[in-house]
């Protein structure tokens, strides 16, 4: 690919309001942007989503600095490549680490497709012209995530996902189903209950949701599987599903009949397409999960989501749900609750650079 030089971009982003889930609040966003330069001056960027700390996985911003700088970016000045399959190979000899690999092979993705002259969603097999839109509601009380539901209805979102625990479930989402009686709701638990919960799971069944994610342990296949026997609304999983192999376990053992793929948490796009080419064969329904991204992420994540299997609203809203201003030019935007998939070279945005560093608060360049 005839790379020349790798730059990192540590960011900071306050979001317009606090993001309330049991594990915590995200107030301030830290970010990594990867910058890739070929020997023409093309350029491609990847982003890493490790939170600044380890509330949802095990890795950090730091960690994933630390992975990049000494790892990762080390074995790209060593082994020359010439797609970047060959580099989610290459990052298979370090263990896990899945974001902070993610965050440089997205880099090459959007590198490769420029090189091609292709659209990122031509170059993975995209066949979607836009993507069905869904936001999520995280807030700590009804009447908040009320106001919020309105108004993303207003903005047209198609899908709504609200966060639950055992403190705010089941009457919280019996208000919601009371007045809205046919949306598409889903509950993310983020691993809030055990199997001790079994009759509250239980109850939820009655509220016709979409689907129930990620109820138990994070690191979990076998109590979901048990739960889900128990239960018919659908369990996705999302924290459990690290690697293509647990997607096939999950599959086999029952854990789940739907499954949110995450390009940060799976370690790149090369991993999250081989597990969705696996979903579609197993005619398992995916959708592409968030991370609270800025736009560059966002920009993968439209890319990956135009591929056939994605059949189901994701968590991929506009760049103004959670910025005042996004990184990428022009933002993301939802129109009729759906994203057009752009069809120019790469991820199809181009950087705002101005806003980059304004929200910079970092830069380390490593030449190739
Ligand atoms: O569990 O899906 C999750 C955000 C941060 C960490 C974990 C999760 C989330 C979301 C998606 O729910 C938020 C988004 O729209 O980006
Ligand atoms: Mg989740």
């Amino acid at each position: 690919m005839k790379i020349t030089a790798v730059e990192l971009f540590i960011i900071k982003m306050p979001l317009k309001a606090p993001f309330i889930t049991h594990l915590g609040t995200v107030q301030d966003r830290e970010g990594i942007i990867v910058k890739i330069t070929d020997q023409e001056g093309m350029t491609g960027y990847g982003e890493g989503v490790a939170f600044s700390t380890p509330w949802y996985t095990e890795e950090t911003v730091k960690t994933s600095i630390h992975m990049l700088t000494d790892v990762l970016i080390p074995v790209l000045q060593t082994h020359p490549i010439d797609h970047p399959d060959e580099a989610a190979e290459l990052f298979k000899s370090v263990r896990r680490n899945n974001m902070a690999k993610a965050g440089l092979e997205t880099a090459l993705w959007d590198l490769y497709a420029k090189q091609q002259a292709l659209s990122l969603s031509k170059i993975l097999g995209g066949t979607r012209q836009e993507v069905a839109s869904g936001v999520v509601v995280a807030a700590d009380s009804l009447t908040n995530a009320l106001k919020q539901i309105e108004s993303y209805l207003e903005d047209g979102y198609q899908r709504i996902k609200v966060k639950i625990s055992p403190e705010q479930d089941y009457r919280f989402l019996a208000e919601i189903r009371k007045r809205y009686p046919l949306l598409p709701i889903l509950a993310d638990a983020n691993s809030a209950y055990s199997l001790d919960d079994l009759d509250r799971l239980r109850a939820l069944d009655e509220l016709n949701l979409l689907m129930i994610e990620q109820p138990l342990g994070h690191d979990d296949i076998i109590e979901h599987a048990r739960l889900q026997k128990q239960i018919k609304t659908p369990i996705c999983l999302d924290e459990s599903i690290v690697t293509f192999d647990d997607a096939r376990k999950a599959v086999e053992l029952g854990s789940c009949k739907v499954i949110n793929i995450k390009v940060g948490r799976v370690g790149g796009l090369s991993e999250a397409k081989r597990i969705h080419d696996y979903c579609v064969e197993q005619e398992i329904p995916v959708w592409c999960g968030g991370m609270i991204e800025f736009g560059i992420s966002r920009a993968h994540n439209i890319a990956l989501a135009s591929l056939q299997g994605f059949s189901i609203p994701g968590d991929i809203s506009a760049s103004s749900r959670f910025w005042e201003e996004d990184i990428i030019l022009p933002e993301v935007s939802v129109e009729n609750g759906v994203i057009q998939v752009p069809n120019s070279p790469g991820i199809g945005f181009a950087i705002n650079e101005k806003r980059l560093k304004e929200t910079t608060i970092a830069t380390k360049v490593f030449p190739i």
